[in-house]
């Protein structure tokens, strides 16, 4: 497969077009953004241990039968995915309190919900990505309601998967992030990353910050972070 022309550059990733039909090619970049850009690192490693992690959770996720748009890993920086139109919504899953809900509902981090809790959020960062309800979701045409139901339930399945899977590691999954992307068939399908740049991972011994919070609140270095969690995952 060769790389092609460049077709999109965000903060964290630059998407190239392949001589395959359908297939993009994604190199991770060492910048490290928070607070909607406003706080900015270039951090030798993190796109590497960034498509790592991301990469072995995706096959990790599709050996458990859920279908993305991840293909292979190229190299320790890049991989191949699947072309999909991203679905401009944001699914952030919670299992407790932490970040922007512990704010905004006025009460500490980690308290456990009973049942996960999946919100929307709409992806603009003009607007700074702002907490929406379906029926906005709808209304915006950013998906269709059947579209919402399908990502919210493929949203509450993938939790319970890498929730097991980091809770048998010692780390517990406080909340992430997903991106969803339609296929040319019109499947709606798991896209974007998982990495410690999109989710909250406690140490469950010494609920050690093991993710972006370490960057976003100045709590020591990042690589180390994203190394632990890379070594507990087998990489
Ligand atoms: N998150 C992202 N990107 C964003 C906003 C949030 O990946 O633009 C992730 C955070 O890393 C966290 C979860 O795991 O979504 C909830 O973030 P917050 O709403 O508490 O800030």
């Amino acid at each position: 497969m060769e790389k092609q022309g460049l077709l999109y550059e965000g903060k964290a990733k630059k998407i190239y077009a392949t001589n395959e039909q359908d297939v993009l090619w994604v190199a991770y970049k060492n910048e490290a953004t928070a607070f909607n850009g406003e706080k900015k690192a270039e951090i030798e490693g993190k796109a590497k241990l960034n498509n790592q992690i991301s990469s072995l959770l995706f096959s990790m996720l599709h050996e458990k039968g859920i279908q993305t748009h991840f293909v292979k890993q190229l190299s320790d920086y890049e991989q191949a995915v699947k072309q999909v139109e991203i679905v401009p919504l944001e699914v952030v899953v919670r299992n407790a309190t932490a970040g922007s809900l512990a704010k905004r509902i006025g009460v500490e981090e980690g308290i456990r919900f009973e049942n996960p809790i999946v919100e929307l959020y709409y992806k603009d960062d003009a607007l700074g990505d702002p907490l929406i309800l379906d029926e906005h979701a709808i209304f915006l045409q950013a998906a269709t309601q059947e579209e919402i139901d399908s990502l919210k339930a493929q949203a509450l399945q993938i939790n319970k998967v890498l929730s097991s899977f980091f809770k048998e590691r010692d780390i517990f999954l406080v909340d992430f992030k997903l991106e969803f992307g339609r296929t040319s068939q019109g499947d709606i399908i798991l896209a974007d990353e998982i990495s410690p740049d999109t989710c909250r991972f406690w140490d469950v011994h010494t609920n050690e910050k093991l993710d972006k919070d370490v960057f976003r609140r100045d709590l020591g270095g990042l690589t180390e972070a994203y190394e632990k969690i890379l070594q507990r995952i087998g990489g």
